[in-house]
């Protein structure tokens, strides 16, 4: 079993790089914000509590994102491994995830750090606003997920390099130059 974590700022290319992980190593995608945003256009209970944080560019409560997640990898008794986008986004969600994977007596084998200078992750989420409809990709929204991201998110890459999983990836240029980077470091890990 092979599990990835995609990590970075909001608009690093966490999304866009797993589309292309996917492909290349057939993994099962979470995306815990897809899975919000699925939700809310459900309109769900779960949904509008979602909803209420993230249109604020807040994080939603670590138990709620958890509870979901714990959902998905416990029905997945067939999956090769798992990219998880946009999880672990807190230390709590974190420590959350290696006893998730412990109990299966797995691991996260490689963190995937995106890294991307501020002034091109607002200009790519204002440009994304353009066309994406979501309530979260305004400027004021981007610049409190941005705080919130340095905040709770970033003391992540502490946790993960004290594990020795933690891989820095160059997160600008483009898309297709980038997984050249990503895919050098997953196949040192696989071969
Ligand atoms: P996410 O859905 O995870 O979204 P994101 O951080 O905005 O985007 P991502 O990094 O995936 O960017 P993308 O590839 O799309 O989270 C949204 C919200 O959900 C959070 O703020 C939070 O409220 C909530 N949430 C999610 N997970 C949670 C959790 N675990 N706990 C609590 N709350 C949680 O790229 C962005 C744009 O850049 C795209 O338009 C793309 O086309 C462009 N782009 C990508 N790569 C590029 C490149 N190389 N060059 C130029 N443009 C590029």
């Amino acid at each position: 079993m092979l599990n990835i974590v995609i990590f970075g700022a909001p608009g690093s290319g966490k999304g866009t790089q797993s589309e292309k992980l996917i492909e290349r190593y057939g993994l099962q995608h979470i995306s815990t914000g897809d899975l919000l945003r699925s939700e809310i256009k459900a309109n769900s209970e779960l949904g509008q509590l979602a909803d209420s944080y993230m249109s604020k560019g807040q994080l939603v409560p670590d138990k709620v994102v958890v509870d979901m997640l714990e959902a998905l990898v416990s029905k997945c008794n067939k999956c090769k491994g798992f990219i998880f986008d946009g999880f672990p986004r807190t230390i709590a969600q974190g420590e959350a995830l290696d006893a998730m994977l412990k109990k299966y007596t797995v691991k996260v084998d490689v963190v995937l750090s995106l890294k991307v200078p501020d002034e091109e992750l607002i200009t790519r989420l204002l440009k994304r606003g353009e066309v994406s409809g979501r309530s979260d990709d305004n400027r004021e929204t981007i610049v409190n997920r941005l705080q919130v991201y340095y905040d709770q998110t970033a003391p992540l890459k502490d946790y993960y390099s004290k594990q020795g999983n933690l891989v820095e990836i160059p997160g600008q240029g483009s898309i297709d130059e980038i997984f050249t980077h990503i895919a050098t470091a997953v196949d040192r890990i696989i071969n």
